[in-house]
């Protein structure tokens, strides 16, 4: 790290409430999003970590809103393990460390919104699911989060990102994108420009069900990709849900459908060999059965009945994404090399085909599993 940078961080990191002997900070983690940095520190001879994370405020228009969505949330599900006696709370939701000044966050000179949490020990997030057993204890812990938080007091969450999971709105910006051709890259994803043509009245029918109230809305996660649980290195556990920024209230089939997109698919969501990419009906089978463990009381029958489509429908979304980002030159979501966007829509086109040449087993095994 650059030392203007390093002494910056640093400098951050010092106005929360943290005691002890710094030792060092580092970068941390893959997300698209904000930028992760671990802090160690010597506290009475025991090592703590922290994660530090710069908001990504581009994106988190009100930053303030989003951390007070991630403190009612937290509290809630941490009240919540506690009254139940459940063992370790503080390694089954995230912990907010506040400032020095008792704020959730610490603003830099540049207008950079920062924040602490405590650092969830001996776990690991994967890109995607290594057993059915995995499988199905990650659909358990996403059924979980959503029940936990089905009795938050009001007032309702902020939208952190309003119309986030909209597939109308997303069409509309692809269109736009579409338009415009800052780069002149369409000529060079007809493909797949017409593969989402073709897709499009399909994609649009969670977000017509939602609309016309045919499903409730309900509070959840938004961003239940695998890489943003965390799972607990000895048992297998499936213990945290991270990454809260998009907590707020949508649908519940989001959430399965991105577990689905990311847990079934054998490779990463940027993997470039599409033969690995290839939608694995066992861990369809656990994840909803897992999911199901918790979730099958509260979801109402039509909820049900969409599941399956939820995850083709999620795909489709971030295909979309992909493609209007890297339509648009790639402001989003952060790259590494020039097509990695395109990379990833393919990818993702790739699953969806690979989800309908196996539709009608999946239609047995929803069948099977009684929804
Ligand atoms: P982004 O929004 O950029 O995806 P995340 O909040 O997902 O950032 O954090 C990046 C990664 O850091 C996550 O994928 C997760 O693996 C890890 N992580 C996040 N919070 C914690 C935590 N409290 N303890 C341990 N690891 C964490
Ligand atoms: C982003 O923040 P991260 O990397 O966990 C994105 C999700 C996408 C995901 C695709 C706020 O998640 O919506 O599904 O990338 N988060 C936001 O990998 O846009
Ligand atoms: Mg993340």
């Amino acid at each position: 790290m650059h030392s203007d940078a390093l002494s910056l961080l640093t400098g951050i990191i010092h106005q929360f409430l943290l005691y002890g002997d710094f030792e060092e900070v580092y970068a941390f983690g893959s997300g698209h999003i904000n930028d992760t940095f671990v802090s160690r520190w010597n506290q009475g001879g025991i090592k703590v970590r922290y994660i530090h994370q710069r908001i990504n405020s581009r994106i988190f228009l009100r930053p303030d809103q989003v951390m007070d969505n991630i403190h009612r949330v937290t509290a809630h599900i941490e009240a919540k393990l506690k009254t139940a006696g459940i063992t370790e709370p503080s390694r089954r939701t995230l912990t907010v460390v506040p400032a020095w000044d008792g704020k959730p966050w610490v603003r830099d000179e540049e207008c950079g919104w920062w924040r602490t949490y405590l650092f969830i020990e001996n776990t690991h997030a994967g890109e995607f699911a290594a057993t059915a057993e995995e499988a199905a204890l990650l659909g358990k812990s996403v059924g979980c989060f959503q029940k936990q938080l089905a009795d938050l007091p009001p007032p309702r969450l902020y939208e952190s990102i309003p119309n986030f999971h909209n597939m109308e709105t997303r069409y509309h910006r692809f269109y736009d994108a579409l338009g415009k051709d800052v780069l002149n890259r369409a000529a060079e994803v007809k493909n797949e420009i017409q593969f989402m043509e073709e897709n499009k009245d399909r994609g649009l029918l969670l977000i017509h069900a939602l609309r016309e109230g045919h499903i409730p809305e309900r509070i959840c996660h938004n961003d239940t990709k695998m890489n943003n649980i965390l799972i607990d290195n000895e048992s297998g556990e499936a213990l945290c849900l991270a990454d809260l920024d998009t907590v707020m209230p949508g649908t519940v089939l989001s959430d399965f459908g991105d577990l689905i997109r990311t847990v079934t698919a054998g490779a990463a969501e940027d993997e470039q060999n599409l033969s690995r990419v290839d939608f694995d009906l066992v861990f369809f089978k656990a994840l909803l059965m897992g999911y199901l463990e918790e979730a099958r009381e509260f979801l109402t029958h039509e909820e049900k009945k969409l599941l399956p489509e939820a995850g083709r429908s999620m795909t489709q979304i971030m295909a979309l994404r992909f493609l209007t980002d890297y339509l648009e030159g790639d402001h989003y979501y952060h790259i590494l090399r020039k097509t990695h966007n395109l990379d990833r829509c393919r990818n993702q086109i790739a699953l969806m085909k690979s989800m309908d040449s196996k539709w009608d087993k999946v239609i047995r095994i929803c069948g099977e599993a009684g929804i």
